[in-house]
């Protein structure tokens, strides 16, 4: 008998059978994936704890026998070690697992158990080796899904060619399914009474502006058309193991819908749906914008891009609202995103489509903006997106045929929805940044990548590359805010300059001296927008290159084919993400040239200007967040406790009116850059500038006009004074230039002065005072960028 057991007799014939019940259920539990390695519905399953509670003790024994002495040999040496034979593992030949079931008082004496068997394995002649098992800790693998068409979803997990999805499953193993964040699709109605979306709705989000009520259910149009946005919805939300259709990207999250498109939309019900809920909705998904016929040169007016402006500055409580939009399915008409306003737009993550294979499809647009692809259906041959669907008049409620850059744009909403829960806090820039850092290149024959300065490769077809949900989200969970946007805008260059039919071109350049980057401390790029004046009798026939600094060029402007208009372009604004992260300093050349004959008269760039944005980061800087979020990509922080610290977002009502603090105004020494107004020197910036100038007009400034800020130093004044210029011009200017804020969107009687260190007033707290932004120290923004 070995030494350690004293007392009563650790096992009875009668008492085998019970114990051996009790055990074999702890290993049917623990004991799967060895003992039965063909289940793997089991597999990997969490075992409990061999220790503590349940007392329990195992060892996997090889002996060394004959094969017909094998199970008499097992059974002898349990008895002699005290322990129970609970047979063979699994179709292991002489693999015996042994255990050690204690009386209940016996815990203590573990270690004691364990030498001694050890002891007596060790030196047994029959034993080849041994081992004390010890629970291996293992996370599921492969999701299970009774959803009928999940098996379809290739974008989800491809099967046939690995690797062609969007790499999501191991993310949903780490429970991040979007929980917590609200994805609204902005489009022809969401049928939320569908099973696959029901559980998920939020009425709270959502909204009818075609019927004006609070319910965005689809109408049935002539053709039964109305199905776009319910398979949008189910792209991102569709809910899972409810053995019906599909599985959404986030199934966690929250889905709302905004009928806008069943009916004549003007540009007010555009403005009011980008900011519809605006503290509900995080994301606003919209797989739409103006024809994609070749010809068009459209995006938002006036109030659109005011809403636009107003959602990233006061949506999701000032950490902006994500604005994600189709790149366009004007692929056949030679198209180009840079065309599209919402493409165009600084405010919006711009999504082109890959087939199945990851080549760019027959619809597909490419441009300059775009910042990345995801996948959709591609030509009769490539099999599209399968999602939820409106079952009108006796439809299944589930469709296999959803494709184009609009089956695209919303599986991107879903994959920033799985961003958001693991960062709750990352701004519209931040989100931005992350795609660009994460997306991964990848060969296409239609694709040409360029590598720039920072090293990122960008095609204008699929702009960054694919997203892939893992990288994005391991990036988002350690990712800390991008500084303030900081913005440099050139001024108007006069041309009055033809342009040149091929092979010659007018080239024309501005030099962004460190001088003018001073003031607002930008280092490096993000958008590069350029807006233009061109008079020319055939538009389509003109083609626009911008070259930064670094000599990256940016197509910006395509011919087209199909564009004889005779107007050419009148202040349009291209932009551009091919220079992100490089360096904002230098020369910038814009080439211009027309590819018609001498047959039409000569097209003239009348004037054109040059507007950066990007922020203080330098060039090291962005080397060291490559380099931390490569490092990140094992999963390490995604899986452990790890988190960063939020700032508290903002309290702002629902109506349009906030108020004015470091959060929601990015605010430097000196400088002031709400995001999109290009902090242009206005009257009060003139005035100040001339008193700052003087002791006198310095003691001046300070007891009359800014009684708040009996200390403040001169760069702070400067600063509120480019406050003053920008409320003079938001409140007072309708958004006729680009960056201003619209009529209606920020009256200066709605904003506060907050002096440096306090908190802002709640709304109406300090009626009549005046206007002003808090001045923090050293000239960083405050919360909404995390700093
Ligand atoms: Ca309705
Ligand atoms: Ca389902
Ligand atoms: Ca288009
Ligand atoms: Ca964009």
């Amino acid at each position: 008998m070995p030494h350690w057991r004293r007392g009563a007799p650790l096992w009875s014939a009668g008492m085998e059978a019970t114990l051996c019940i009790h055990t074999c259920l702890w290993l049917s539990a623990a004991w799967i994936p060895l003992a039965s390695p063909a289940g793997p519905a089991c597999g990997g399953q969490r075992a409990p704890d061999t220790e503590g509670r349940h007392g329990k003790l195992t060892w996997a024994v090889s002996l060394d026998a004959p094969e017909e002495e094998l199970e008499q040999r097992a059974e002898e040496l349990a008895q002699t070690a005290g322990l129970v034979n609970m047979g063979r593992v699994g179709e292991l030949k002489g693999h015996y697992l042994f255990a050690y079931q204690p009386d209940g008082h016996a815990a203590a004496e573990h270690e004691a158990i364990r030498r001694s068997v050890d002891t007596l394995f060790a030196q047994h002649d029959s034993v080849r080796w041994h081992s004390e098992q010890k629970l291996l800790k293992r996370s599921k693998r492969s999701l299970h899904f009774n959803d009928p068409k999940y098996p379809q979803q290739w974008h989800l997990n491809n099967r046939k060619s690995p690797g062609k999805d969007i790499n999501v499953t191991g993310v949903w193993e780490r429970n991040v399914t979007g929980r917590g964040v609200t994805v609204v699709v902005v489009d022809d109605g969401v049928e939320h009474t569908i099973k696959d979306i029901q559980p998920n709705y939020s009425p709270e989000g959502s909204y009818d502006l075609n019927s004006n009520d609070p319910d965005p259910m689809p109408h049935p149009d002539e053709e039964n058309g109305n199905h776009h946005g319910t398979r949008c919805a189910g792209e991102i939300a569709a809910v899972p193991n409810n053995s019906f259709c599909t599985v959404g990207v986030a199934y966690g999250s929250r889905i709302a819908g905004i009928r806008v498109l069943d009916g004549p939309l003007t540009d007010s019900m555009e403005a009011i749906a980008f900011n519809k809920h605006y503290q509900i909705n995080d994301i606003y998904s919209c797989s739409w914008g103006p024809d994609d016929d070749g010809k068009t040169v459209d995006g938002p007016h006036q109030l659109g891009k005011a809403a636009l402006q107003h959602g990233v500055i006061a949506g999701r409580r000032g950490f902006g609202s994500i604005f994600v939009v189709a790149s366009g399915n004007g692929g056949q008409h030679s198209d180009n995103c840079n065309y599209d306003g919402y493409a165009n737009s600084i405010y919006t993550v711009t999504i082109g489509a890959v087939d199945e294979t990851g080549s760019m499809p027959f619809y597909a647009e490419e441009c300059a903006s775009m910042l990345a692809v995801t996948f959709s259906g591609g030509d009769k041959m490539m099999r599209s997106i399968v999602t939820t669907d409106w079952d009108l008049q006796k439809g299944t409620g589930c469709t296999e045929g959803h494709t184009g850059t609009s089956a695209a744009a919303p599986l991107a909403a879903g994959m920033i929805a799985l961003m958001l829960q693991v960062r709750p806090c990352l701004t519209w820039r931040d989100v931005q940044h992350v795609i660009v850092f994460t997306a991964t290149k990848y060969e296409d024959r239609h694709a040409k990548w360029d590598t720039n300065q920072a090293g990122f490769s960008h095609s204008h077809q699929h702009g960054f590359g694919l997203l892939n949900a893992w990288r994005l989200v391991n990036a988002a969970k350690i990712w800390e805010s991008v500084p303030y946007l900081a913005s440099y805008v050139s001024p108007v260059l006069k041309e009055g300059r033809s342009i040149p039919v091929l092979p010659q071109e007018l080239e024309v350049a501005w030099n962004v001296t460190p001088a003018d980057l001073e003031l607002s401390g930008m280092r490096t790029l993000e958008h590069v927008a350029v807006t233009v004046t061109i008079t020319h009798p055939r538009r389509g026939n003109l083609e626009i290159r911008l070259f930064c600094p670094s000599g990256m060029m940016s197509l910006i402007g395509t011919t087209r084919s199909m564009d004889s208009d005779p107007n050419g372009f009148s202040d349009w604004t291209f932009s551009t993400v091919r220079c992100w992260g490089e360096e904002a300093q230098g020369s910038y050349r814009l080439l211009i040239r027309d590819i018609g004959d001498e047959s039409l008269r000569p097209g003239t760039l009348r004037q054109w200007q040059l507007t950066l944005y990007g922020s203080s980061w330098s060039p090291a800087e962005m080397k060291e967040r490559q380099r931390l979020l490569e490092e990140a990509m094992s999963g390490q922080y995604l899986s452990g406790d790890f988190s960063l610290p939020c700032p508290p977002g903002l309290d702002i009502p629902e109506e349009q009116r906030y108020t004015i603090t470091a959060n929601t105004l990015k605010v430097s020494r000196g400088t002031l850059h709400p995001p999109g107004w290009a902090g242009r020197a206005g009257p009060c910036s003139v005035l100040c500038a001339l008193l700052l100038g003087s002791e006198q007009g310095l003691r001046w400034l300070r007891a009359v006009f800014f009684k708040g800020f009996p200390s403040a130093d001169p760069p702070a004044l400067g600063m509120l004074c480019r406050v003053l210029d920008f409320l003079l011009h938001a409140g007072g200017l309708p958004d006729e230039e680009r960056g201003g804020a619209g009529p209606g969107m920020l009256q200066p009687h709605q904003l506060q002065v907050v002096p440096a260190g306090q908190q802002a007033p709640s709304p109406g707290e300090r009626p009549g005072d005046g206007v002003g932004a808090s001045v923090p120290g050293e000239g960083r923004g405050g919360g909404r960028d995390g700093v």
